[in-house]
Parts: C-alpha cells; sequence; structure tokens
C-alpha cells in the first residue's frame, strides 16, 4: 500500500481528534482521575484514559493500514510489511491529565523507511492542533507558524522537562541552575509534544529536554523543524533520549555551547 504523507496526515488528524475527544471527556466526566498503574517510577503513573486511548488510535490506524507497523507508549510495538510505522503518545503530559491541568496532547507521527513524514500534536483541552508533513511548513488549526525572531540566549524564553527519576531531576536541576541566569527566563509546561509546538509558534524561543522516548518527540519535533527550528541532540546528535533540543536559529548554537558545556546530556 503506497503511502502519501498527506493521506497519512489526514488519517493522522482525525484520529487523534477522536482520541482527543475520548480523553477529555474522561477526564471532565470526573473530580479526580484515578491512578491505573506506575511505569519507570511511582511517579510516571499511566491512567485508563491513556490505555484505551491508545486502543483506540491502534485500531483506527490498522483499519485503515492493516500491515503498518505501530510504536506507542503504553502497549510497545507492532512490525509492519509496508515501511510506514507509526509513533504514537496516546497522551502526553499524563501527569498533567491526571491532576487537571489543560496542557496533555494526543501525538500522532508517521515514519516512511524510518524519517518522521507526517505528524499531529492535538491538545484536546485548548482544541488546538498543530500538523506538518515534511517540506509542507508547520501548521495550527489550519494556520501557517514560525519560530520566533529571537537572536539572543539572554533574551530566550526557554522551555524545559524533568524525568520521573530522582538521580535524573537532580542533575537536571544542576544543569537548570546554569542555564537559568543565561536566559530571559524558564517554563515547565510538562508535555514535551506540546512544548515543540510552542517553540513552532513563537510561544517558546526554545525547549530542551535530557530523557524523551520517540512517541514524545516524533510528531512534536517534526512540527518545530517544519516551522524553521533547529532540531537535535547535542554534539551532532540527533534528537533522541540523550537530548532533545528545539530553538529558533537565533538562539540556538548559543544554547547548544552551554549545554553541551554543562554536559546536559550525560548523568
Ligand atoms: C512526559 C513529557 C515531559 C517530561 C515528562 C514525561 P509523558 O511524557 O512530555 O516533557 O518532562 O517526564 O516524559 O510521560 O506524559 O508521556
Amino acid at each position: 500500500m503506497t503511502a502519501d504523507p498527506a493521506d497519512l496526515l489526514v488519517l493522522a488528524e482525525k484520529t487523534a481528534l477522536e482520541a482527543g475527544d475520548l480523553v477529555r471527556d474522561r477526564r471532565e466526566a470526573v473530580e479526580r482521575m484515578a491512578v491505573a498503574g506506575t511505569k519507570s517510577t511511582p511517579t510516571d503513573v499511566v491512567t485508563e484514559s491513556d490505555t484505551a486511548a491508545e486502543a483506540l488510535i491502534r485500531s483506527r490506524l490498522f483499519a485503515a493500514r492493516p500491515d503498518d507497523g505501530f510504536l506507542g507508549e503504553e502497549d510497545g510495538s507492532v512490525a509492519g510489511t509496508t515501511g510506514v510505522d507509526w509513533v504514537v503518545d496516546p497522551i502526553d503530559g499524563t501527569v498533567n491529565y491526571l491532576y487537571g491541568l489543560p496542557q496533555y496532547a494526543v501525538s500522532i507521527a508517521a515514519q516512511i523507511d524510518g524519517v518522521v513524514r507526517a505528524g499531529v500534536v492535538h491538545n484536546p483541552a485548548s482544541g488546538e492542533t498543530w500538523t506538518a508533513v515534511l517540506g509542507g511548513g508547520a501548521w495550527l488549526d489550519g494556520r501557517p507558524v514560525r519560530v520566533s525572531a529571537c537572536s539572543s540566549l539572554s533574551l530566550a524564553l526557554v522551555g524545559t522537562g524533568f524525568g520521573y527519576d530522582a538521580e535524573r531531576r537532580a542533575r537536571q536541576a544542576a544543569v537548570l541552575l546554569e542555564v537559568v541566569p543565561a536566559v530571559r527566563d524558564i517554563r515547565r509546561a510538562g508535555a514535551a509534544a506540546l512544548d515543540l509546538c510552542a517553540v513552532a509558534s513563537g510561544r517558546l524561543d526554545a525547549y530542551y529536554e535530557r530523557g524523551l522516548n520517540p512517541w514524545d518527540l516524533a510528531a512534536g519535533g517534526l512540527i518545530a523543524a517544519e516551522a524553521g527550528a533547529v532540531v537535535g541532540g547535542l554534539r551532532g546528535a540527533p534528537a533522541g533520549n540523550d537530548m532533545t533540543l528545539a530553538a529558533t536559529p537565533g538562539v540556538a548554537d548559543e544554547l547548544t555551547a552551554l549545554l553541551e558545556r554543562l554536559g546536559a546530556d550525560r548523568d
């Protein structure tokens, strides 16, 4: 089954909106959301909405494209035969979702032969939807978005995040101690996919975080890059678990140099 990224995006967006309705309605139906389980640490939680949304997304994508591959945060991966692989985070920002903070997202990316070619990030609480196809620019609710024009790290509003492991957080806090005096201010919004889209929309000048998984950054990374951001890791590495950095070109080199000097991609 041939894969046209524009067609994959249509399927991904339709599916993300439907999954978004499911998780938002489930959140609004209760005062306190229950924790269904924990993963890497006691603070790394999963709710029934995470697993229900991933099951819905799987069923919709496989109904349309039964031979594709799939990698999801909650239920792992399925190998495909078409060269198309879906990379899915049913609720990015699960802790925000648990606490009732309206900063969480459904993130779906389509990879073709290992390259992310289409992506959607949908915030069901705000209703906003970011989309991109490789080479086609980045969009928010159908309007084009571009990164900010910030040209100095000292004037940059920078987003970041912390892992679920206490030692990792202590290391990230030590790096942050050095970053704070070098920038305008810091924002910790709690959902990597939305942080990457904030860079795409110029709501942040830069974002960096160590410890992200493929499903946290696949769609948001494409959207940020298509909006003009420099997206990568440190020391010439691609964006990934060691480090994910997305920044408007005017501050990317300064931030990269600072984080490399601080060893932010190492424990
Ligand atoms: C979260 C990321 C966030 C990070 C959290 C966690 P999850 O993903 O979006 O940026 O700081 O540690 O990884 O667990 O909500 O899918």
